[in-house]
C-alpha cells in the first residue's frame, strides 16, 4: 500500500477549510473538544482509512489528551522527540516524505448541543496540529489542513448531526509542509492546541477588525466588519471613551474619531474594552490606540522612535512542549518585564493566540512571525527551495494570510515577519505584497531579504559590533552582506534591527553593552532580539530515575544538533541566567551619570513614558556595609530627557572603600513586579585616595637556603615546599590552572566578522586550540624550594605533554606580622599562540568529614561575571552556598567566577586579595569539580560525586563572547598570554 497522494502534494489544504479570520472572544456558543481522545499510533502513513469508520471498534485504543504532543505522552510509548536546528530529520526529497511517517489516529464523540441557534453554521476549529491532518465527521471527510502553528476552520454544517457525532482526525508527523517548518526546535507531532466546535449564527459576525490609530493626542478607529446583511445593524461600543456607533448597513461602516485618548505603548499598555454587536453575536476586543510608521530610517510608534530590547520567544515548556500553559506564559512574560525586555519576536511562528492578549495587556512591542522556515535547503545552495518554486506559492500565501488574519486586532503587534531562514524568492515577495495590500498599518520584516527588495526594514542576525556600527553610520560605504553598493545604499535608508543577536547559549553572551552603545550613537539602529529567551530542555529521567533536562541526542535521534536547543536567557526550569541580569542592566530604561561635583544626571531612555512610576533610592556603603541611605528628590523626567540632581553629602570613612549606590525602583506595584522592584541601578566609587589603611607590603626577604621537610609559617604548614594545611584544615595548592571547562561559546567555531576584528580563527574553536595545546592537562615540575626566616619560595615549571611551551610559576610565602601573604608570579615562555581561558591557581580543600558549605565575600556580585559580561555586577558583601555559586547550565561548563574580590571567607579560611602592580584584583571560583571533570560531563547529573571543594583564585579570565553563533570575544576582553601576579593575605 502506498502513502496517500496528499503526502506528495504542496497544497496547503483542501475540503471544507474556510478562509481565515480573527481569533475573537464571542458570545456565540462553542464546545471545547479538548480532553481525552481515543488514540492509535502507526509507524507509517500507508494505512487504510479505517480511522473514519463510524462502526470501528476503538475500545482497544489508548487514550491521549488533546492538546498534547504524542511523543511527550506515555513515557516513550509513542516515540520520542527529535531535535534538529537546520537539518531535516528526513531525506531532502521535496515534496515527498518517507513512508516511515509516524501517524496518529484520533477519535472522539461529542454531543451537539441542542440549543445552538437555528440556522447557525457549525465550524470546527483547530488552533494547532503538527504537521498535516485529515478530518472526518461521522464518516465523511471534511478536509485536510497544514500549517502546524496556524489556525484552521472547517465548515461542518452539512455533516454535523443532532445528538452524538463521531470526529476522527489522522495526523501525520511528516508531510510536504514539514519542508516549510524547519525551525530550530523539537519536532513535536500531534494535536497540540485547542479543538473547538463553534456555532456561527447567520446574523453573526464573520470577522471584525478594529484598526486603530493615534496622533497628536487623539485616536481613531478604521473598522472592518465582515458579516451578512442580516447581521446589521451592528453596534460598536467603547464605554471608557463614550463611543457608541451603530451601523445600519455595511456601507455605513467607517472611520470613527474617538478624540483625546491615552495611546497604547509597551510602557503604558492602555487598553479599552470594546464590543461589536450584530443582531446575532457580540464579540469583545481590547483596543489600544497607536500608530506605526516608518519615516526615513526611523521606526516610529506614535511618532516616537522605538528601540527594541527584545527576545526571540519560542513556545517551549519542559513537560508540555509547545502546548500552551497560560499561567506559565503569563509568568514568563512578567519575568521579561522584570528584566527590562520590551519586545518579543514570535520566533518562528505565531504563538497560541492568547499570548498576544497577554502582550497587549502587559506591554510588549511584538514582531509576529509567520510559521515558515526552509533552512535545510541552505546546505545544498538552496536548490529546490520552496521559497522560489511556484508549486509552493499557495502554501506560502495561505500561511501568511492565516498569520495576519488571526492576530490583526492586537495593538502589541507592530510588524509582520514573513518567516525565518527560508532563503529568498518570489513566494516570499508575494507574501509581502499580500501583507502590504491587506494591512497598511504595519511594516513587513524578513531577514532573508538581504537586499531589501520586498521588505520595509533592514534586518540581520549576528552581525558583529563593527559591522553593525557600519550599518548605522551615516555616509558609510562599507559593503553590506550580499548587497551591491546600490542595494547597500538602499538598505541604509531603512530602519535597522537585529532580529537575532547575542546568542545566549550556556555561559554568555558577552558584549551586550557594546551593541547597546551602538543604539545610542546611531538612531538608524533600533536594537534587536536576543537569541533566545528560554532553553528548550525536556524534563526526562535517567534509567535510575534521576531527573534532567534533555537536549538533542538524548532520545537516540538519527540526526540531531545536540545542545544547540539550550541557548536561552532562562534555563529550562525558569531560572534566569546571569546573562539575563546583564541584559536587564544594559537595557535599563534609566541611566545614571555621576559627576565630580556631587551630582548625578538621570536619563530617561524610555519611548514615551515619564519617570513618575519610579522612586530613586540611594545608599552609601563603607566596605560593603551601609553607612547612610535615603531617597533622592527627583522631578518627573520626560522620555528622552535628563535631569541633574544634587546628591546628599556622603559619610566617608578614612580606612574603607566608600561606594554610593543609586537605584530606580517601582514606586508602586505593577501587574509584573512588586513595589520596590529595581528597574535600574548604578554605583559610584567615592573612596578617598589613598586609603589610610593601605596594607603594608611584605618585607624584602634575604638569606634564602634550600628547604626540606616540614615547615610552619603562621597558620600554614608545608611539606617539601607544598602547602598541606592552612588555618587548621587540610589544604593543598596553589597549583597553576589555565583551563576552564569550555563554555558553549568557547566551543563555537562561528566566524562572523568579515573584518576579522574579533581575532577568531575561522571555523576553529578556542576550546579545540586549548585542548591541542594541552591547557587541560598541564603537568608540573618543581624546580626549587627555598626558605628564609619567615618566608618560603618555590619555583615550578608548568607545561603539557609534547609541548615546548611552558610557564614558570614562582610562589612566595611571607609572614607579615601575624598574617601570611602569598604572592604568585606567572611567566609564560615565548610563543603561546592562543588566548588563555584563565590564569589562576587552584587550592584543594578536601572534605575530611567537614565539607565546605559556601563562601562569603566582599567584591563584585552577587552573580558570576566575566570581562565582557560584568555590567550588572555590583560591589557588596555577599554569601552563597557552593552549589548556588554555580549555574546549572544544561551542558556543564565554566561557571561561578566572581570578579574583583577584596575579601573572601571559605570554611574558616579568611583571605584578603591585594591588587597587583596595575591595581587589578583577582576573581574567585568555588566549586565541587575541577574544570576537567566539568568538561567531561554532558549533563549536570553526570558530574561525579565530589569529596573535595576547589577554590580558584584567578588573576584573569577570558571573556565570553557569543561565538556559539556569532562573534568571538572582543580583543579588549580576550586573555592573551602574559605575565600575571596574584597577591593574597591569609587571616583577613
Ligand atoms: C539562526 C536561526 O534563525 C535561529 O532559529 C537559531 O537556529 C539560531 O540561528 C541559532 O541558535 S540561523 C544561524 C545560521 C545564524
Amino acid at each position: 500500500m502506498l502513502a496517500p497522494a496528499y503526502l506528495h502534494d504542496t497544497a496547503p489544504g483542501s475540503g471544507a477549510r474556510v478562509a481565515p479570520r480573527s481569533w475573537l472572544q464571542s458570545d456565540a456558543p462553542a464546545l471545547s473538544l479538548n480532553g481525552a481522545w481515543r488514540f492509535r499510533l502507526s509507524p507509517t502513513a500507508a494505512l487504510p482509512d479505517d480511522v473514519a469508520e463510524v462502526g470501528l471498534d476503538d475500545s482497544g485504543w489508548d487514550e491521549l489528551p488533546v492538546p498534547a504532543h504524542w511523543v511527550l505522552q506515555g513515557d516513550g510509548a509513542y516515540g520520542r522527540p527529535i531535535y534538529t536546528n537546520v537539518q531535516f530529520p528526513f531525506p531532502l526529497d521535496p515534496p515527498h516524505v518517507p513512508d516511515e511517517n509516524p501517524t496518529g489516529d484520533y477519535r472522539r464523540t461529542f454531543e451537539l448541543p441542542g440549543d445552538w441557534p437555528a440556522g447557525a453554521r457549525v465550524v470546527l476549529r483547530f488552533d494547532g496540529v503538527e504537521s498535516l491532518y485529515r478530518v472526518w465527521l461521522n464518516g465523511t471527510e471534511v478536509g485536510i489542513a497544514t500549517g502546524s502553528r496556524l489556525a484552521q476552520e472547517f465548515d461542518v454544517t452539512d455533516v454535523v448531526q443532532p445528538g452524538t457525532n463521531l470526529l476522527a482526525v489522522r495526523v501525520h508527523q511528516w508531510s510536504p509542509a514539514s519542508y516549510l517548518e524547519d525551525q530550530d526546535q523539537w519536532w513535536l507531532p500531534g494535536i497540540f492546541r485547542d479543538v473547538t466546535l463553534v456555532a456561527r449564527p447567520s446574523d453573526g459576525l464573520r470577522d471584525v477588525w478594529l484598526r486603530t490609530g493615534w496622533a497628536d493626542g487623539a485616536g481613531w478607529i478604521e473598522p472592518e466588519v465582515t458579516a451578512d446583511d442580516s447581521a446589521f445593524p451592528v453596534a460598536l461600543r467603547i464605554p471608557s471613551l463614550g463611543v457608541e456607533a451603530v451601523w445600519a448597513g455595511r456601507s455605513e461602516v467607517g472611520r470613527i474619531e474617538v478624540g483625546p485618548v491615552e495611546p497604547w505603548t509597551a510602557e503604558n499598555p492602555r487598553l479599552h474594552d470594546a464590543t461589536v454587536a450584530s443582531t446575532g453575536e457580540t464579540v469583545s476586543l481590547r483596543l489600544g490606540f497607536r500608530s506605526v510608521e516608518i519615516r526615513g530610517d526611523r521606526f516610529l510608534v506614535n511618532g516616537e522612535r522605538v528601540v527594541f530590547h527584545g527576545m526571540n520567544r519560542h513556545e517551549a515548556h519542559p513537560v508540555r512542549g509547545r502546548v500552551f500553559d497560560e499561567p506559565h506564559a503569563r509568568e514568563d512574560l512578567a519575568r521579561m518585564k522584570r528584566f527590562n525586555v520590551n519586545a518579543i519576536r514570535t520566533s518562528h511562528y505565531p504563538p497560541h493566540p492568547r499570548l498576544l492578549d497577554l502582550a497587549d495587556e502587559l506591554g510588549f512591542w511584538v514582531i509576529l512571525e509567520c510559521d515558515l522556515e526552509t533552512h535545510g535547503f541552505e546546505k545544498n545552495g538552496w536548490i529546490g527551495n520552496p521559497s522560489d518554486d511556484p508549486a509552493w506559492r499557495d502554501a506560502y500565501l495561505d500561511r501568511i494570510e492565516r498569520t495576519v488574519e488571526r492576530d490583526k486586532n492586537h495593538p502589541s503587534i507592530v510588524m509582520w515577519s514573513l518567516g525565518n531562514e527560508s532563503g529568498t524568492g518570489a513566494n516570499l515577495a508575494a507574501m509581502s505584497a499580500w501583507v502590504h495590500a491587506r494591512d497598511t498599518g504595519r511594516p513587513v520584516h524578513y531577514e532573508g531579504d538581504y537586499t531589501g527588495d520586498y521588505t520595509d526594514v533592514y534586518s540581520r542576525m549576528y552581525s558583529t559590533v563593527p559591522e553593525t556600527e557600519q550599518i548605522g553610520t551615516d555616509g558609510s560605504t562599507a559593503p553590506l552582506l550580499r548587497c551591491t553598493p546600490a542595494q547597500g545604499a538602499r538598505q541604509r535608508t531603512k530602519p535597522f534591527i537585529l532580529c537575532e543577536y547575542a546568542h545566549a547559549m550556556g555561559n554568555g553572551p558577552g558584549a551586550l553593552d557594546q551593541y547597546e552603545a551602538l543604539v545610542d550613537a546611531h538612531p538608524r539602529l533600533h536594537g534587536g532580539f536576543v537569541w533566545e529567551w528560554r532553553d528548550h530542555g525536556i524534563l526526562t529521567r535517567t534509567a535510575d530515575g534521576t531527573p534532567y533536562y534533555a537536549y538533542g541526542g538524548d532520545f537516540g535521534e538519527v540526526v540531531h544538533d545536540g545542545n544547540f536547543v539550550m541557548d536561552g536567557m532562562v534555563l529550562s526550569d525558569d531560572t534566569p541566567t546571569p546573562g539575563l541580569y546583564e541584559f536587564a542592566e544594559v537595557a535599563a530604561p534609566v541611566r545614571f551619570a555621576f559627576d565630580r561635583t556631587g551630582g548625578v544626571t538621570i536619563e530617561n531612555r524610555r519611548h514615551s513614558a515619564p519617570t513618575d512610576d519610579l522612586r530613586f533610592d540611594w545608599r552609601a556603603e563603607h566596605d560593603g556595609r551601609v553607612a547612610a541611605s535615603g531617597v533622592l528628590a527627583v522631578p518627573s523626567i520626560a522620555a528622552g530627557s535628563s535631569v541633574r540632581v544634587e546628591l546628599p553629602g556622603l559619610p566617608v570613612a578614612p580606612d574603607a572603600e566608600t561606594w554610593l549606590t543609586v537605584e530606580a525602583v517601582l514606586a508602586t506595584a505593577t501587574p509584573w513586579a512588586p513595589e520596590g522592584h529595581v528597574v535600574a541601578s548604578a554605583q559610584d566609587d567615592r573612596t578617598p585616595r589613598p586609603l589610610s589603611s593601605t596594607a603594608p607590603t611584605a618585607p624584602r626577604v634575604t638569606g634564602w637556603r634550600d628547604a626540606e621537610g616540614t615547615l610552619a609559617l603562621g597558620s600554614a604548614v608545608f611539606e617539601g615546599g607544598r602547602l598541606i594545611e592552612l588555618a587548621g584544615r587540610a589544604v593543598s595548592g596553589p597549583r597553576l590552572e589555565l583551563f576552564r571547562a569550555p563554555t558553549d561559546n568557547d566551543e563555537g567555531g562561528a566566524y562572523s566578522d568579515p573584518a576579522g576584528s574579533d581575532g577568531a580563527v575561522p571555523g576553529v574553536s578556542s576550546a579545540s586550540l586549548w585542548r591541542a595545546h594541552g591547557l587541560d592537562r598541564l603537568v608540573h615540575r618543581q624546580v626549587a624550594v627555598q626558605e628564609a626566616p619567615g618566608a618560603l619560595r618555590t619555583l615550578t615549571r608548568v607545561s603539557a605533554a609534547d609541548s615546548a611551551l611552558s610557564l614558570t610559576v614562582e610562589t612566595l610565602w611571607t609572614l607579615v606580622g601575624d598574617r601570611l601573604e602569598l604572592r604568585v608570579e606567572v611567566e609564560p615562555s615565548a610563543g603561546w599562540p592562543t588566548v588563555w581561558p584563565r590564569v589562576g591557581v587552584r587550592f584543594d580543600l578536601p572534605d575530611d568529614g567537614e565539607p565546605i558549605t559556601g563562601a562569603e565575600w566582599f567584591g563584585l556580585g552577587p552573580r558570576e561575571s566575566y570581562p565582557d559580561s560584568i555590567r550588572s555586577a555590583r560591589l557588596g558583601r555577599y554569601a552563597a552556598t557552593v552549589d548556588d555559586l554555580s549555574v546549572p547550565y544544561a551542558r556543564p561548563q565554566e561557571t561561578g567566577h566572581r570578579s574583583a574580590v577584596r575579601e573572601l571567607t571559605v570554611g574558616g579560611l579568611a583571605l584578603r586579595a591585594l591588587p597587583d602592580g596595575r591595581g587589578r584584583l583577582p576573581g574567585f571560583v568555588l566549586t565541587r569539580h575541577t574544570p576537567q571533570q566539568i568538561a567531561a560531563a554532558a549533563h549536570p547529573h553526570e558530574l561525579p560525586a565530589s569529596e573535595t571543594t576547589y577554590l580558584f583564585l584567578d588573576a584573569a579570565q577570558h571573556g565570553l563572547g557569543s561565538r556559539a553563533c556569532g562573534p568571538d570575544v572582543w580583543p579588549e576582553f580576550s586573555l592573551r598570554p602574559e605575565a600575571r601576579t596574584l597577591r593574597v593575605r591569609f587571616g583577613g
